[in-house]
């Protein structure tokens, strides 16, 4: 048998355990024929080995199977936020959102329009079948009036439900996006016109124009109860009367100052910016706060830390002063807080990464090295760390579960040093000192003194105190 080219996609697709090569979708379904021209432009243009593409819950959601580039699968609603991330991480990657029109135009609804508002640069595909397909053709804000879905048995009535949502028009009030457009896969001339829009969205974003909308308007026989013909015919006379295709907006010939009308103020709360409109985190984070950048070093392996324990006991400042230390050391780190809803006393914990290279993930599911502060928190992650790691607890947690083999425990008296040298809240501090007598860090003593010291930049009395007992600590335990 002859094997029609799959341009962009995979030779078969190892669904449910089963290498086949034929997709998931019921036949005449339009996101079969957009995902089609999705591989075909991204592999036409060369971009397969630099393309992110961020997959939805909703019957797109096996694209990974199919189209042969990178993925993210983003939860139901997310893809703009999960493209958002992806993008600002990649800036050199061209960042694709695939969305259906419950999942961006309800539960996502605020995420992708916000993205857009901002002008994140990926590119957000998002395919309008008027209904939920994948859960069984509930009514989705795109719903025509008067259609009948399995949530509207006698037709949308508007009184109750409201009117169809607008996407493109609604996005078209903001100013950031450089192109917006509406198409439709319901005919071959429909879909070759189609195709462009998609090649114009790979381009913008490989030319990092900025944020591209792009609405397809697709068939769901299964779901409209209808023959692919009749499906395609429904698309044409009653979607596209409500949704009516073409180019909202195109600005992606003009200068990026031209499409981002903000007139000069005089106000010294609205000044000029020095950083351009849409400069990358890392850039304005350099403006603001003149912080030297990161060097690479391939020399320096990864740690990764979990610091739990209860609210109030310092837990969050201690992950900031290892990442403050890790930073005067040019080292990439991240620092990211976890707390329940107690301003005081509830659970609360940090994770911190620290990296001679770019950091890809901000979360720390396997620690190199755990400090809890109290028995929840022991108990929850001490399972979690890495073999050759290492777990430091207060010496008030009682242990009853082993750390995992290959992985040692230190128990240490950080809770009653700080009782005994008259500062109970300088218990985190008593873990530092652990930490740096545990050399367990990869960054000098220094380093954590000074970053310390500057843990209490607004009260340097108690900066100077704290490198005194963290001292005492280092030498009595
Ligand atoms: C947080 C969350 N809420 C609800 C769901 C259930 N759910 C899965 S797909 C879907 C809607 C899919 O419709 P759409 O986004 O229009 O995509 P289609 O299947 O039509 O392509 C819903 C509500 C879920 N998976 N997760
Ligand atoms: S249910 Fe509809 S949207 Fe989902 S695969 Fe089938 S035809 Fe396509």
């Amino acid at each position: 048998m002859a094997t029609i080219e799959q341009k962009g996609m995979y030779a078969k697709f190892p669904r449910s355990g089963k290498n086949v090569s034929f997709t998931h979708y019921c036949p005449g379904c339009g996101h079969g024929i957009i995902n089609k021209l999705i591989a075909e432009a991204c592999a036409e243009m060369g971009l397969q080995d630099n393309t992110i593409f961020v997959d939805p819950v909703g019957c797109g959601v096996f694209t990974y199977y199919y189209w042969d580039a990178s993925h993210i699968s983003a939860a139901h609603g997310r893809a703009s936020a999960a493209a958002t991330g992806a993008c600002r991480a990649r800036p050199d990657a061209v960042t694709i959102a695939y969305q259906g029109d419950g999942d961006l135009g309800a539960i996502g609804f605020n995420n992708a329009f916000q993205a857009a508002s901002r002008g994140e640069k990926f590119g957000c595909i998002f395919v309008n079948n008027s209904l939920y397909g994948m859960t069984g053709g509930q009514m989705a804000p795109t719903t025509l009036a008067g259609e009948t879905t399995t949530t509207s048995p006698f037709g949308r009535d508007t009184s109750l439900t409201g009117y169809p949502l607008h996407v493109c028009e609604v996005f078209n009030q903001l100013k950031a996006p450089v192109y917006i457009a509406r198409v439709s896969v319901a005919d071959t001339r429909r879909i070759m016109q189609a195709k462009q829009a998609i090649r114009k969205v790979f381009e913008i974003q490989r030319d990092k124009k900025g944020y591209a909308l792009l609405e397809i308007i697709a068939p769901c026989p299964t779901n409209f109860k209808m023959d692919a013909q009749k499906a395609a015919e429904f698309c044409i006379n009653e979607i596209e009367k409500e949704f009516p295709l073409g180019v909202f907006r195109d600005d992606t010939t003009k200068a990026p100052e031209e499409s981002s009308p903000v007139e000069p103020s005089t106000s010294p709360l609205l000044a000029p910016k020095t950083v351009p409109l849409f400069a990358s985190c890392a850039e304005l984070f350099a403006e603001k706060d003149a912080i030297e950048p990161a060097i690479d070093d391939n020399t320096f392996a990864e740690r990764r830390f979990k610091f739990a324990g209860y609210g109030g006991q310092g837990i969050l400042s201690l992950g900031l002063t290892i990442a403050e230390a890790a930073r005067l050391e040019k080292r990439h780190t991240l620092w990211f807080p976890s707390y329940g809803p107690e301003q005081r006393g509830g659970s609360a914990n940090c994770s911190v990464v620290v990296s001679g290279t770019p950091i890809g993930s901000p979360t720390v599911e396997h620690p190199d090295v755990l400090v809890c502060m109290n028995q929840p928190a022991y108990e929850r992650f001490v399972g979690d760390v890495r073999e050759g790691g290492i777990v430091i607890v207060d010496e008030t947690v009682p242990v009853k579960v082993d750390p995992p083999a290959g992985v040692k425990l230190v128990v240490w008296p950080a809770i009653r040093m700080a009782e005994e040298f008259g500062v109970p809240k300088a218990a985190n501090t008593m873990m530092l000192a652990a930490l740096k007598k545990l050399n367990c860090t990869g960054l000098s003593g220094e380093s954590l003194e000074t970053a310390l010291v500057a843990s209490f930049k607004k009260k340097p009395a108690l900066g100077e105190k704290n490198r005194e007992l963290l001292k005492k600590a280092e030498a009595t335990a």
